[in-house]
């Protein structure tokens, strides 16, 4: 039950700290995340600024959420334009924006039918149910024979099943019975996966790059192996991009760096223009048409304000400049980074695509933890991943003079005793 001591302090008038916010979320939130100590209040583009108006560089972007920056104007449009019309039908009606959506969403990517969502863990989810089922009615699999192989090191979602085939002990364990039906194999090891598809193997569902792994980009020629192998064994490639697609690596898609075209394609994230979580399975059509009415649903997937606002997103990515953006700071990053990993500043390796790079810190300066926390004093939000590696993933709109800032407060605070 909530104390008398809390309602009171929830209904004071009095605007409440930076303190006494953190303070309230550690009393009555489930402690599933250990927040770096900053209220955001407000945002705007590339800058967010807390609750007594300091201001901040956001190099984490809600987890690429925000690809093209807080409250982008063409999205918050878009957003306040379908809240004047209608926001929610159901899929047990029509609405007029669904269609459009689709049409963009397969114009974009290559692929024929869509099966909208809202979180990316649902987009996996309905990846696997649909490869199930497409192993069973096309493959010919026996009965509740079907597997997927997956990677090691793989981050997927949170749900029962997604959590059953993790390889990451913090987000698996306890979390039992688990999910069967999946193998896993070592990410960027095209021997070992052609070793464990066989007759059952309903699909290969992989990150393009692993993003919770570190930003772990394979070897060339990978994802077109997984291309080829996939095809000869008649089984699907599901690639996951929710974090890895929609401009982040320079390219739309990670796939196209090797002009690869999966046969399903999940993609969340920025598809919500970071202002409504909206997720989409798209594959070929031979594969969703596996669904029929009743099989699978969701009562917020493809609603209309989230079809607007991914609509307006897909509006965005069309023009190409985001991906052109994102390849050009990409090099600036990337210089700016072999920069500290060859001077002795305290870099001892990373891993970078466009505007995504994974750091790996000298653990004798500190944890991933402690960096992110010396860049918060200096202004800039990042999130640390495993061990003593920092993740870099700034909004696509962010500039040069921006970029080489957040550089230089890396450089700054690596330089810290
Ligand atoms: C957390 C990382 C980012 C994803 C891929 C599906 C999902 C995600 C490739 C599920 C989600 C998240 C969620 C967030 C941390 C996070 C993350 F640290 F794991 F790697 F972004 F950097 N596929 N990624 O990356 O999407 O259901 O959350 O919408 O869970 O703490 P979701």
């Amino acid at each position: 039950m909530t104390s008398p001591a809390a309602v009171a302090e929830s209904s004071a008038a009095e605007p409440r700290s930076s303190e006494q916010l953190i303070r309230a979320e550690a009393r009555l939130l489930a402690h599933n995340y250990h927040p770096l100590p900053v209220v955001v209040a407000r945002a705007e583009g590339t800058w967010v600024e807390d609750v007594e108006g300091r201001r901040y560089l956001d190099m984490l972007a809600g987890y690429s959420a925000l690809n093209f920056g807080h409250r982008h104007p063409a999205l918050v449009d878009a957003a306040h334009r379908q809240l004047d019309e209608v926001t929610l039908t159901s899929r047990a009606f029509h609405s007029d924006r669904l269609a459009g959506f689709a049409e963009q969403l397969a114009a974009l990517t290559g692929l024929d039918m869509v099966l909208p969502m809202n979180t990316g863990a649902e987009a996996v989810e309905s990846a696997i149910k649909v490869a199930r089922k497409w192993a069973y009615e096309v493959k010919g699999v026996a009965p509740d024979r079907a597997t997927i192989v997956v990677a090691g090191g793989n981050f997927h979602g949170r749900t029962t099943t997604i959590v059953s085939f993790s390889t990451d002990e913090t987000a698996r364990a306890g979390f039992g019975p688990f999910t069967p039906g999946f193998r896993t194999v070592p990410y960027n090891d095209l021997a070992a996966l052609e070793a464990a598809v066989d007759e059952t193997t309903a699909a290969v569902l992989i990150e393009p790059i692993q993003g919770e792994a570190g930003v772990l980009i394979p070897d060339d020629g990978y994802l077109t192996g997984v291309r080829e192998l996939t095809r000869r064994a008649g089984c699907l490639f599901i690639a996951d991009e929710i974090q890895s697609g929609l401009g982040r690596t320079g390219r739309t898609l990670a796939v196209d760096h090797e002009s690869v075209v999966p046969d399903v394609l999940l993609l969340g994230k920025a598809l919500g223009g970071g202002i409504v979580p909206v997720s989409a399975v798209v594959a070929r059509r031979d594969v969703l048409s596996v669904l029929r009415p009743g099989e699978h649903g969701s009562t917020f997937g493809g609603n209309p304000l989230s079809a607007a606002v991914g609509s307006a997103v897909l509006d965005l990515l069309a023009t190409g400049e985001y991906q052109r953006h994102a390849a050009e700071l990409g090099q600036v990053l990337d210089r700016g980074l072999a920069e500290l990993a060859t001077s002795g500043a305290g870099v001892t390796g990373y891993r970078a695509r466009g505007l995504w790079a994974g750091v790996d810190v000298d653990p004798a300066l500190g944890t991933g933890r402690q960096i992110s926390e010396r860049l918060l004093a200096e202004g800039v939000l990042v999130k640390d991943t495993h061990r003593s590696t920092i993740r870099l993933a700034p909004p696509l709109t962010i500039t040069e003079d921006e970029l080489h800032t957040a550089l230089a407060a890396l450089r700054k605070v690596l330089a810290q005793p």
